[in-house]
């Protein structure tokens, strides 16, 4: 009981309902739900390409899609681009139809609409008695056909996008970040944007990576769990913890920070750990503001992403995840 008492004192954000395994924070539910969406692929004026909810809207990374263990997702894609393009996904089940590849004519032509079919699942028992994962994860989907049979010229131009499966339970993140390393890029930028989030905000980083490098991951200030969610499910838990994690082609990962948890307000870096990568650019802040919008000892030099052009594709990622918090508070 001392052990968890002064995990209290050291973390005054933390709910003391948490102490006593009470989790009061919002959580995904169990719903089963088959629902449909529309995705469409576009050329974005400065030569980027992205997904998009709507005409006119795609960002890169494409919008943040989100199911729960045992929903089914009807995606219609349709593409707005002049040439052939597709939607490929890790993670989650689909029928070959739906692997969005050329060889399997599971593509979309230019002007062209095809519905992709992705299913998930609980975690059960197999009827030999092993035991099945679920689709809970951090995933990611993107362009399997653009430049070769592998979309590597739709990956390297940005069609790539998040896609998390929670399982009923987990608890729901209030913003979600998506930081994609694409070879010497981050979300196809020079620069990494800077994200504001409001101390003690619960914030859910995605990390993915594509191209030809390796990178590692890295952020000031705050830790995970080297789990599913990267968070501790309690203090049975040995996952470890770490601040730093390598990544390569086709990796992805995410967890969960409280903001600013035991260190304050400020301007927290968040960068590739490879020096020379940081160095030529591979870095941006989350800027943890204080509740009255300031931040300790930082002046803006330029303009967070929130409302910055150059971070413009990027909120309209953002407004993917907005619409998915909608979502959930829908159920
Ligand atoms: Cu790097």
């Amino acid at each position: 009981m001392a052990g968890a008492a002064s995990l209290t004192a050291a973390a005054p954000a933390a709910n003391s309902a948490a102490a006593a395994g009470t989790v009061t924070a919002p959580t995904a539910q169990a719903r089963n739900q088959v629902r449909t969406m529309k995705l469409y692929l576009e050329r974005l004026s400065d030569g980027r390409m992205g997904y998009g909810l709507q005409p006119g809207k795609a960002s890169v990374p494409g919008p943040l899609i989100e199911m729960v263990e045992g929903d089914t997702l009807h995606i219609e894609v349709e593409n707005l681009m002049d040439v052939d393009a597709s939607l490929h996904v890790h993670g989650v089940d689909y029928e070959i139809s739906s692997d969005g590849t050329r060889m399997t004519r599971s593509h979309v032509p230019p002007g062209g609409k095809r519905t992709y079919t992705w299913r998930s699942h609980a975690p059960g028992r197999r009827a030999d008695g092993t035991w099945r994962s679920g689709s809970a994860g951090y995933w990611q989907y993107h362009d399997h056909t653009v430049g070769t049979d592998h979309g590597t010229a739709g990956v390297r131009n940005g069609l790539y996008g998040p896609l998390v499966v929670r399982r009923a339970g987990d608890v729901l993140p209030d913003k979600t970040i998506t930081i994609v390393f694409n070879d010497m890029l981050t979300n196809n930028l020079k620069a990494g944007a800077d994200y504001e989030v409001t101390m003690g905000d619960r914030v859910e980083i995605i990390s993915i990576t594509h191209g030809e490098l390796y990178h590692t991951f890295h952020i000031h200030g705050h830790r995970w769990a080297e789990n599913r969610t990267g968070l501790l499910e309690g203090p049975e838990d040995t996952s470890r913890i770490v601040d730093n994690k390598i990544t390569g082609p086709g990796d992805s990962f995410g967890f969960q920070i409280i903001a600013g948890e035991g260190v304050g307000p400020g301007a927290w870096m968040y960068h590739c750990h490879v020096q020379s990568h940081s160095d030529m650019g591979m870095a941006g802040l989350l800027l943890v503001k204080r509740p009255d919008g300031t931040i300790p000892d930082y002046e803006h030099h330029h303009t967070a992403a929130g409302t910055a052009d150059e971070g413009g594709a990027d909120t309209a990622g953002h407004s993917g995840s907005h619409g998915s918090a909608a979502d959930h508070s829908g159920h």
